[in-house]
């Protein structure tokens, strides 16, 4: 019993419990979950990503990029940031910056040796 919870802990412990879960998409046999770190603000903000075959983490093998964007606007233009990707502590990190509230969409394109890019689509309510 106490082998069990030490285990669960374990496998916990790349996330912070308040972690919120922004999408979840399968493309294949692949999942990819996206998480934010806290609720998302206006300036820098920080979108992680956990990627699984079947059950299997596999975060590792993948290469990232992400794109955000808002569609123009009567009083403003298009506006976009791109970043890539970086593993750190069993996770895809993409810093990015929101310059406006409102509704933004992403673009994150993933690719490893065993699948050619593929693009996930999201959008970000602020
Ligand atoms: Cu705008």
């Amino acid at each position: 019993m106490i082998k069990k919870i030490l285990i669960s802990l374990l496998c916990l412990s790349s996330f912070s419990f308040a972690d919120i879960l922004l999408n979840s998409v399968s493309k294949k046999n692949y999942n990819f979950e996206i998480y934010s770190d806290k609720n998302l603000v206006v300036g820098n903000n920080t979108l992680k990503m956990k990627i699984f075959n079947k059950d299997k983490d596999v975060t590792s093998s993948f290469k990232s990029k992400i794109k955000v964007f808002m569609p123009e606007m009567p009083s403003m233009p298009y506006m976009e940031y791109k970043n890539k990707g970086v593993f750190v502590d069993g996770l895809i990190k993409f810093n990015i910056n929101l310059s406006m509230g409102g509704t933004w969409q992403y673009h994150i394109f993933v690719k490893s040796k065993n699948m050619k890019t593929k693009k996930i689509r999201g959008s970000l309510n602020l």
